[in-house]
């Protein structure tokens, strides 16, 4: 495994999610494996869980980690052939290959910006640091995907499944600010090499691109998605036209008990940062059918499962 970008760079998710859940019973045991190995992490947006949960990873693994915040000031170009007497300072070329020199494993977070789908479409700081870093490369969230937080939701719905085959029910919800779809490109991708069965829902307007839904069925009434569903998964985005500027949805899409209650008992998830009585209701947030916190637990065992197959480790 060269890069950790999206679940097409994995040949088995299922035993990577297997590698993981055993990680949670023995955290510790591959402490000798990143001796010596430095692992750095580049944020070019703000995050809590990720920043953590893989710092965390990779010292559980003996590794030095680095964390590098560059919200503001680092101004990084990534077009080829500019002519860099404006704003940016630094050329990806220089910066991924000086990295490169420092760390056995780069990791990036890099949001889309919400104004020209093509450009977000093209995943230009993932792939620049993927064409320009001399290592493998994950992935913290790119303009489009966020794999490691796919993969620690897989690794919730294999504990908590009830059925060989759960329902499992992508929704759209509510939010005061334009959202990127990468959280729900992923989850599609992730689910749709899982042993579930998919749904996903959200008011017209609000289709994700065809390249992710692929075959999966797309229900636009809410009620009707979740009946009989094991899992809740919320998530809102922003439309892909007019992309990146929210449209009024006249119907109420937050998560309400009322709603659970048309689901088969079914657990509530998502990704956090929710904003509550928003996205979801209180009711259910703070109900024993919530797997929020559970979820944010499994981000550490599935970026560990993660690093320690960069590092090499073969099972
Ligand atoms: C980000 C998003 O929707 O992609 C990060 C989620 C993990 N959400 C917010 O910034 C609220
Ligand atoms: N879920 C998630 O990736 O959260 P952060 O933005 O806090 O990392």
């Amino acid at each position: 495994m060269k890069k950790f970008t999206s679940v097409y760079d994995i040949d088995d998710p299922a035993s990577l999610v297997a590698e993981a859940l055993a990680l949670k019973k023995t955290p510790y045991t591959n402490k000798a494996l990143g001796q010596n190995k430095t692992v750095i992490l580049v944020f070019f947006n703000p995050s809590l869980r990720t920043r953590l949960s893989t710092e965390l990873a990779a010292k559980n693994l003996g590794c030095n980690v680095m964390t590098l915040n560059v919200a503001d000031g680092w101004k990084l170009e990534f077009a080829d052939g500019t002519v860099m007497n404006g704003g940016t300072a630094e050329h990806i070329r220089e910066a991924a290959g000086v990295m490169s020199q420092y760390a056995d494993i780069l990791a990036v977070r890099s949001f889309p910006g919400l104004e020209d789908k093509d450009k977000d479409y093209a995943d230009e700081v993932m792939n620049a640091f993927i064409k320009y870093a001399s290592v493998p490369v994950v992935s913290l969230e790119s303009a489009i995907r966020h794999p490691l937080q796919s993969l620690a939701d897989w690794v919730t719905i294999e504990e908590y499944k009830k059925r060989i085959r759960p329902k499992v029910v992508l929704t759209w919800a509510p939010h005061p600010r334009a959202l990127p779809q990468a959280v729900s490109n992923s989850f599609l991708e992730w689910m749709q090499a899982a042993p579930v069965d998919l749904v996903l829902t959200h008011p017209k307007g609000y289709e994700l691109d065809p390249a992710f839904v692929k075959d999966t069925p797309v229900v636009y009434n809410q009620k009707e998605a979740f009946a009989g569903a094991d899992f809740v998964y919320a998530k809102n985005w922003s439309p892909l036209s007019p992309y990146g500027k929210p449209q009024p949805v006249a119907e109420n899409w937050q998560v309400t008990k009322e709603k659970m209650d048309m689901t088969d008992n079914g657990y509530f998830m998502h990704c956090l940062p929710v904003r509550r009585n928003v996205v979801v209701s209180d009711a259910v947030l703070d109900s024993s059918q919530s797997l929020v916190l559970p979820q944010a637990g499994n981000r550490l065992y599935a970026a560990q499962a993660v690093l320690q197959r960069l590092l090499g480790r073969v099972d």
